[in-house]
């Protein structure tokens, strides 16, 4: 029982929404672990997050004061606008609100008093972040939709801008295109900018107030009239080149060119009933993370993905450090269903190739640099060690072991860079030696010294190497007299009392001492 439920918690996340989990600790074959899947955030409100800029200066109405009356009732120009007087104000803000109680609260334009100087006005939505969209733009306006209008979007925060979508009465007029609408875009054509006379005919200002840029029709191409064979979609969004950017956007503008004109001829007598009102500005998208984030958050005044996949940046679009290399690579939606985060393989910029190995099911790294190795070029080559005040993908990352070749057991060393030592070595390289042991091509054991191992009989120690007998001794410590050996030598050493016929060095030595003081 407890195993199944195990199991449903599990599971149940991957099979509701697809894409919604990043990764998932999972029991294989060879234990615990992780397990990675592409992942994005859930779509948003995006209107909620975005920053509105209206062109020209001026252009909202109400400073100064000023009458305006609808297509409806050209006659009773009653209406005021007054920037002054929060009830009468109509400010861009208006365009994003939540209108609760059902009362339409909308940013108001100039009227075209101009005429016939052209009624213009850019209304530039500013996110300062990717946000892909998922659903339909819906732009509603009060007192009838534009005549002509334009939807331009940015992919780089306003650097530059592209048409997005034509509004016209009269497409072939306004702009020299043919009239097409998006329901009869086709599988190649799906990313067509187009102009579309469906949202811009006089209709009464009550009855059709929206002008979409369809984002689900186009979407419907590929997944069905319902939407329903996402499968087929996330499959082409991969597949087919500048689809996915097609979506994709930072900024939207939206070009007003000729306000509603209550489907006659300009009247110039009555200039009070031209002008522009938009009281809602509908966005659905999701920010952009590259398949590598399934949340996004506001943050200091910014949408900012919440990176997993060991990603980092706005939009997860690189190497967190410490992963950095060349190998950054945006999520994928497939394999269907779960998709690859494409996070294998990091060579912390090691190497710039990478290989698979087929019979290992394994992605490494191909001919690792500065003297790393490993699947991922993580480790230090062997005679060298990681260098612990450099990140793993710095090229001072492994430093050479430098053991003496003398004083240690082989060239390699722990993780702090320390040697293995032969016997009577030491130091971190084992170039130096023990006490009681002095240094002649390795590390060798005193033979005498100035406290234990003392040269006998007026001998002296050179270097502790070996003893200077005066004349009439030898052996080790000088501690035999010559005559034991050679009766010739008898008479130049008188003083010989001490005779061993065998003696040891080391503990034995004490004792000698002990004689000698007698
Ligand atoms: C609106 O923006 C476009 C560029 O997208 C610019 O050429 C035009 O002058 C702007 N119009 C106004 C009224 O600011
Ligand atoms: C845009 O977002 C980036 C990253 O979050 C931030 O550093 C920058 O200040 C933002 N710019 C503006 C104009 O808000
Ligand atoms: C990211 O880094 C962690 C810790 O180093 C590692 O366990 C994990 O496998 C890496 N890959 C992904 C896709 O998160
Ligand atoms: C360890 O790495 C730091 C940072 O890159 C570098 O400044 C230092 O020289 C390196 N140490 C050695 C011994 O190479
Ligand atoms: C490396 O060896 C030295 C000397 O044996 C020891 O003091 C040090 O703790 C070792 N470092 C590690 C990380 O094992
Ligand atoms: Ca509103």
């Amino acid at each position: 029982m407890l195993y199944l439920a195990a199991l449903l918690v599990h599971c149940v996340p991957l099979a509701m929404g697809q894409y919604d989990i990043c990764k998932s600790w999972v029991t294989t074959d060879d234990g615990p672990s992780w397990e990675f899947y592409a992942c994005q955030p859930k779509a948003m409100r995006m209107k909620d997050y975005v920053t509105v800029r209206v062109d020209p200066a001026g252009i909202t109405c109400g400073d100064p004061p000023e009458r305006f009356c609808t297509h409806e009732n050209p006659y009773l120009c009653s209406d005021e606008c007054d920037a002054s007087n929060p009830d009468l104000a109509h400010p861009p803000k208006l365009m994003f609100d939540s209108e609760d109680e059902g009362l339409a609260t909308y940013w108001q334009s100039v009227t075209w008093r101009r005429y016939p100087e052209p009624l213009l006005a850019n209304i530039t939505l500013s996110w300062n972040k990717s946000i892909e969209l998922t659903d339909d733009i819906v732009i509603t306006f009060e007192y009838g939709r534009p005549t002509i209008m334009m939807l331009e979007k940015s992919l780089d925060n306003g650097r530059t801008w592209h048409p997005y979508q034509y509004y016209a009465d009269d497409c072939m007029e306004a702009f020299s295109m043919p009239a097409r609408r998006v329901r009869d875009l086709s599988t190649t054509s799906a990313n067509r900018v187009l102009c579309t006379e469906e949202y811009s005919r006089w209709a009464g200002s009550k009855k059709e107030k929206t002008v979409r840029f369809e984002v689900r029709d186009r979407f419907a191409i590929f997944a069905g009239p319902d939407l329903k064979n996402m499968d087929n979609l996330y499959t082409r969004l991969e597949s087919a080149k500048g689809l996915k950017d097609f979506f994709t956007v930072t900024d939207l503008r939206m070009r007003l060119l000729r306000p509603a004109l209550g489907g006659t001829y300009v009247q110039r007598e009555n200039l009070y009933k031209y002008f522009y009102a938009v009281s809602n500005i509908e966005v659905t998208g999701r920010c952009k993370c590259n398949l590598h984030a399934n949340l996004c958050t506001f943050k200091e005044g910014s949408l900012q993905c919440e990176c997993e996949h060991n990603t980092t940046g706005q939009d997860c679009g690189k190497c967190k450090k410490n992963f950095r290399s060349r190998s950054w690579r945006a999520g994928s939606y497939l394999p269907l269903p779960n998709g690859s985060p494409n996070a294998y393989c990091e060579c912390y910029g090691h190497s710039n190739r990478c290989s698979y190995i087929d019979f290992l099911n394994v992605v490494t790294c191909v001919s690792c640099k500065h003297n790393t190795r490993g699947q991922h070029c993580q480790h230090c080559r062997l005679g060298f060690y990681r260098n612990s005040s450099a990140e793993l993908d710095d090229e001072n990352v492994c430093i050479e072991c430098n053991c003496n070749q003398i004083g240690s057991m082989h060239d390699r060393c722990n993780e702090t860079g320390y040697c293995e030592c032969r016997e009577g070595a030491t130091g971190p390289k084992c170039d130096d030696c023990l006490p009681n042991y002095y240094w002649r091509q390795g590390c060798f054991p005193n033979v005498c010294d100035d406290e234990l191992l003392l040269c006998q009989n007026g001998g002296t120690c050179y270097q502790n190497q070996r003893c200077i007998c005066p004349v009439g001794f030898k052996g080790v410590l000088c501690q035999q007299s010559r005559c034991e050996a050679d009766k010739k030598d008898c008479d130049r050493a008188p003083a010989a009392r001490a005779s061993l016929a065998t003696v040891a060095l080391g503990a034995l030595a004490l004792q000698l001492r002990g004689w000698a003081g007698l």
